[in-house]
């Protein structure tokens, strides 16, 4: 059985570290694993900060070498050393902003899992992509062009691009489409995450999908008050 996981992408936000605190106090134990994953410069502090709970932290991305001249970038090594257990890589954003190609998605999965971190590897198609219908050509060219050259434990993320911040989902039967062809081409007992306005309205109608194994979560993840309620409906 897969991992249930709900992960929370904070992405270059940065609210009230006390808000982890409280996400922690209303989730002593949770029967899934939660994940936040706040700008590298607050990794550190929100480590420390959750070390006592049962909250796990990720970094957002890493660069694909262990150290050496690359300014503004952060190494798989640092994100562990900060206390890191997962790395988001290649989201859509990135993929976007920093032109970021499939094959330095896998090079970078690859850097993060010699560093002992969980590379949680996003795909996603754009709206133009759907309105053609090349949905699933699409995602099974990231998937297998991103995906490292081990069987190491990793975690998929789909994150169709045109519901990322939208207030846009696609239907049930569209997530379980795409996450029926991760499954078969990801390695067995990968989770597979859905990403894309996830809330606590729709987390539990989502989660009810087959194949689905928990949730990217972006804007929701920045309270307690929003994200509480999609950690109890995967628990
Ligand atoms: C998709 C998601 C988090 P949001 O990017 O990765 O963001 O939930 O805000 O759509």
């Amino acid at each position: 059985m897969p991992q249930k996981i709900a992960a929370g992408n904070w992405k270059m936000n940065a609210p009230d570290p006390a808000e982890a605190d409280t996400l922690a106090r209303q989730h002593p134990d949770p029967g899934v694993t939660v994940l936040l994953c706040p700008p590298a410069t607050l990794l550190a502090s929100l480590s420390e900060r959750l070390s006592q709970t049962k909250i796990q932290t990720g970094g957002q991305d890493c660069h694909t070498a262990a150290s050496g001249a690359h300014t503004g970038d952060v190494s798989a090594a640092m994100l562990a050393a900060a206390g890191a257990g997962h790395v988001i890589l290649g989201h859509s954003e990135r993929r976007a902003d920093h032109g970021e190609s499939d094959g330095l998605v896998r090079e970078k999965a690859e850097a993060a899992l010699e560093a002992g971190l969980t590379p949680i590897i996003c795909v996603g198609e754009t709206l133009e992509e759907r309105d053609a219908e090349r949905t699933l050509e699409v995602i099974e060219g990231q998937l297998s062009g991103s995906l490292p050259r081990t069987d190491a434990p990793l975690i998929v993320a789909y994150e169709p691009v045109w519901a990322i911040g939208t207030g846009r989902t696609p239907t049930p039967d569209q997530i379980e489409k795409v996450h029926a062809l991760l499954r078969a081409q990801a390695p067995s007992d990968t989770p597979l995450l859905y990403g894309g306005s996830v809330k606590g309205s729709n987390a539990a109608e989502i989660f009810a999908i087959a194949n689905v194994d928990g949730a990217l979560v972006g804007g929701a993840s920045l309270t307690a008050e929003a994200f509480s309620p999609i950690v109890s409906a995967l628990e």
